[in-house]
């Protein structure tokens, strides 16, 4: 199992948190996503035989937020 903390921009509010949420959750391979709308962070615990960071930043991307790279 992998943990990551992404830095996502653009989430405003409750109903940014769940779209994310749901995105990312939606994946084969993530077992936790935990969404902290402060410090503008997902953290996301993922298989890394069957999902990658990509694919996960690509999910947010797709639902209307930016990643930023660290
Ligand atoms: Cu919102």
């Amino acid at each position: 199992m992998t943990h990551q903390d992404i830095h996502v921009e653009g989430m405003t509010c409750g109903h940014c948190v769940e779209t994310v949420t749901q995105a990312v959750n939606s994946l084969e391979g993530v077992s936790r996503v935990d969404v902290d709308l402060d410090k503008k962070q997902v953290a996301v615990d993922y298989d890394e035989n069957r999902t990658d960071l990509g694919r996960i930043s690509s999910k947010i991307i797709e639902v209307g937020f930016e990643v930023i790279s660290n």
